[in-house]
Parts: structure tokens; sequence; C-alpha cells
């Protein structure tokens, strides 16, 4: 039996004192201001404008407006007792082209946000790219090519020259393994290209680009900073405890999470990665010295977790379901596992219809932990979408989403119990916001946005998670 397990139900379950209780948004997903102070188009902007690639055709121009309500946002966010914001830059509002001079009133915007957090007494989390190249640099061949990564390292010492005076915590990317999987392989996200190819380049070149802005970072920022990537680290379960499933389930850990940690956090790719897509490249895109690079020290791994990954091996012609909650479509996202079938967890599932089990971030956690000892670990995103509606009075009532988050930081609290160096938890998302290929028919926010309006209302479970921040303190919703 664990440490964890002996603790009794019922109790609240205090979190360590300097424990970091969040939010977390990015840049595209609720800035708006699209074509305001000399930014330029990115790859998101392109994509969402193209016919038929997001849900009714909505975009971001608009988002929920953060950049004119930044302000209220932050007060928002003090209301609610919250101690750090995890947001994202957009590279091309602060350098349009992806190289060359910065725009000044680009950076200023981001100056003007963290003054006000820090004020707030709200510590900045900043992460450097969250899925939105400038358009420019992906009509120059994008992700699959070298070169973006080396503009990625020089933004990367931009933003850090410009804000490393004020912002300690810094990330790198968010989820590569969508940018890369999801953007050129399966094409459901941006720039939609559907090359398995491009899409093993396009992860090469991130985690170089990760590497080299690293390397910037280092040279640029005091040593106070702290360094992380955030990482969408499948928790990945067999269907069945078969060596067919059990290699299924290997197959989806390397091209699904060893890809980055194997380069990133060991300095070399996984030799069974290597020999999954030996049909497809030789990975001669890889220069001598490149897992050097991509193998920098880190302060802290950042984790995102929504839900588990159920596989099972299929034999060739067997229909094969391919419901791995990406978004599904003709091109696969996984190179290297084409025999790999996905599989819904039975049970509770939230509105994108993912399955609803806190034990696999548990499991992810501990695991993770045992394999990089030493490495404190963050959450830096976790959260559900559910079909919110305001009632007659105003409020926003959603019981569901304070009971999921419930059950994941009851499930961080073991991991802590178990030995688990834990360091913050920030909550997806501040805001309903713009969903990616979903648009906004996808509500993952605390807070709810009316999208004609623009008005805020904190629902019932950001009151919930408030009195959780502000005690340090885990107690069931309904004890509050
Ligand atoms: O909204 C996204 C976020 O941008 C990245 N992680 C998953 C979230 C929910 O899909």
């Amino acid at each position: 039996m664990t440490a964890s397990e002996t603790r009794p139900l019922t109790a609240g379950r205090p979190f360590p004192a300097d424990f970091l209780w969040g939010s977390a948004t990015a840049a595209y997903q609720i800035e708006g201001a699209v074509r305001e102070d000399g930014r330029t188009p990115s790859i998101w902007d392109t994509f969402s404008h193209t016919p038929g690639k997001v849900f009714e055709g909505h975009t971001g121009d608009v988002a929920v407006d953060h950049y004119h309500r930044f302000r209220d946002d932050v007060r928002l966010m003090a209301d609610l007792g919250l101690n750090a914001y995890r947001f994202s830059v957009s590279w091309s509002r602060v350098q349009p082209t992806g190289r060359g001079q910065a725009v000044q009133k680009g950076l200023d915007f981001y100056r003007r946000l963290v003054d006000e957090l820090l004020a707030a007494g709200i510590e900045p989390s900043l992460t450097l790219y969250h899925w939105d190249l400038p358009q420019e640099l992906e009509d120059a061949g994008g992700w699959p090519e070298r070169a973006t990564a080396e503009r990625f390292g020089d933004y990367a010492a931009l933003v850090a020259e410009a804000l490393g005076d004020r912002v300690k915590r810094w990330t790198t990317l968010n989820e590569p393994w969508c940018s890369a999987f999801l953007g050129y392989g399966s094409g459901v996200h941006a720039p939609g290209r559907t090359h398995p190819v491009a899409a093993l380049r396009a992860a090469h070149h991130l985690n170089l680009g990760h590497g080299l802005a690293v390397q910037a970072l280092g040279t640029c920022l005091p040593a106070s900073r702290l360094l992380s990537v955030s990482l969408n680290l499948h928790e990945i379960r067999p269907l069945t405890p078969s060596p067919e499933d059990r290699e299924a389930a290997r197959r989806i850990d390397a091209v699904g999470n060893r890809v980055w940690l194997g380069p990133m956090l060991e300095g070399t790719y996984p030799g069974d990665l290597l020999a999954d897509t030996a049909h497809l490249t030789d990975w001669s895109f890889v220069r001598d010295g490149d897992t050097a690079t991509t193998h920098q020290p880190l302060d802290l791994l950042a984790v995102n977790y929504y839900a588990p990954t159920v596989v099972s091996r299929v034999g060739p012609g067997a229909r094969k379901p391919r419901d791995d909650g990406h978004g599904g479509g003709a091109h696969s996202p996984w190179p290297g596992a084409e025999d790999v079938a996905f599989h819904r967890a039975p049970g509770e599932r939230t509105a994108m219809g993912w399955p609803v089990d806190a034990t696999a971030l548990h499991d992810l956690l501990t695991r993770t932990a045992a394999r990089y000892p030493g490495l404190p670990l963050v959450i830096s995103e976790n959260g559900a979408a559910y079909d919110d509606e305001v009632g007659p009075d105003g409020t926003v009532h959603d019981p569901e989403r304070a009971a999921y988050v419930h059950a994941h930081l009851d499930a961080v609290h073991r991991a802590i119990a178990d030995g688990v160096d834990v360091r913050g938890y920030f909550l997806w998302s501040l805001l309903d916001n713009f969903e990616w290929a979903y648009g906004y028919a996808k509500r993952f926010g605390a807070v709810h946005v009316d999208y004609e309006t623009l008005k805020r209302t904190p629902k019932s479970s950001a009151r919930w998670y408030s009195r959780v921040a502000r005690t340090g303190e885990l107690r069931p919703p309904g004890d509050l």
C-alpha cells in the first residue's frame, strides 16, 4: 500500500505551501486583435480562414478580446486568489516575419500584461510557442525545415531580452506532438499538411528548436530563471494484456512520448522509434551534434494531461477504430504505428468525448518521476470541456468540471504523497476560448464567456477552485 492510499478520503488534503495554483491560456485562443499593432498572420489565422478547417468557420480574429481586456482578466484571476498564470506569446505579434527586428508594440503588450500580473501578486509563466507559427515561416517550409528551429532560437533570445527582467518561468514549446503530428501528419491542425515524413521532420526540428531556445534563454536570462517544456504525455493503456496490445502501447509511447523525452531529456532518439519508422525515413535530417543540442538542462518538466490513451494491435486488413481523441480524419497522426487501433475507455466522458480517468494522471506522474528522478514536475494543463449554460439568474453551474478537477487534483496529491515532486497545477483554461478545430463549440473555461457580449462570468467550479487555491487544501466541491 502506498502512503497516499492510507489517508481517509474525506479529509482535507493540504498541498505544499509554495504550490502554484494557476490557470492557463494561449495567445491565439484568447487575444483577438489579429491585425493590430503590426501583428501579421500566423498559420492559425490562415487555417481558420480556410473553409472547412474549423467548426462553422470560427476564427481567432476576436477570440475573447484579451488583447484589450487583459487588465480585467488579471483582476478576475486576482479575485479568484490564483498565484500563477501561464500564457503564451504570439510570435507573429512580436516578430511578424519570424525573423529580424522585434515590434515594440507587440512586446509592450506582454510587458504590460506581466506588470499587471506582478502587481496583483500573480507569478507569470511564459510559453514561447503555443502552435502559432508566423505564416511567413510556414511559407518557407515550416517546422519540417531546419531553418525554422534556428529562427525559433533567435525568437527566444528576442523575447528573453525584452521580458527576462520580469519573468522567471519560461517554457519553450507547448505540446510539440500536436504541432508536428496534428499539424503535418493528420492535418487537423494548422498548417493542415498530411505527410508522415513531414511530421517526423517537424518533430525533430521542434526538438532542435527547443534545444536552441533553451541555450538562448540560458544566455539571456538571469540565473534565477526556471526553464521547462510542456509535453502532452500520453498515458497509454493496452486494451488487453496480450503481447500484441502491449506492442501497440510501445509503438504509441515511442511516437507519442519518447520522441520528445529521448532527445530532450536523454540526448538520443529511441532506437525502437527509428525502427518503427524506417519504412518512411532514414532520419538523415538529424545531423551530427543535434541530439546534444536538443538535450539541455531543464529545471522542470511541465505535463499536460486530459485523458488516457487505450490501444490495441490489429492485423492487416482488419477494421481499425481510429478514435484517438484527436479529430480522426483520413490521415493518421501516428507514423510507424499504422497497425494500432484506438479505443475510448468506458465510463464518463467530457464534452470532447474524452474519458474521465484521474488514476491515469497519478500513474503518469509516478512513472515519469521514476524515469527522471530529480526533475520536478508541474501540471501545465488539465481541465475539461462541458456544455455549460447560463442559468436564468445569470450564474453558470458546472459541477462536472469541479468534480473533474477535484479528482485530478486528488491524483496529484496522491502522487506528491508517494514522493513525486509536483510544484504546481495550471487549470486549462482561465476563460472559455477558441478550441482550435472545434472553434468556440467547446468550453474549457473556469470563467464563462458570452461570445456576443464578451462578458465574463466565473462558473461555480471557479468559485470552488478559488477556495482550494486560497486555502491550499483540497476538499470535495460539495464540502465548500
Ligand atoms: O485547448 C487546448 C490547448 O491549447 C492545448 N492543450 C489541450 C487544450 C484542450 O484541447
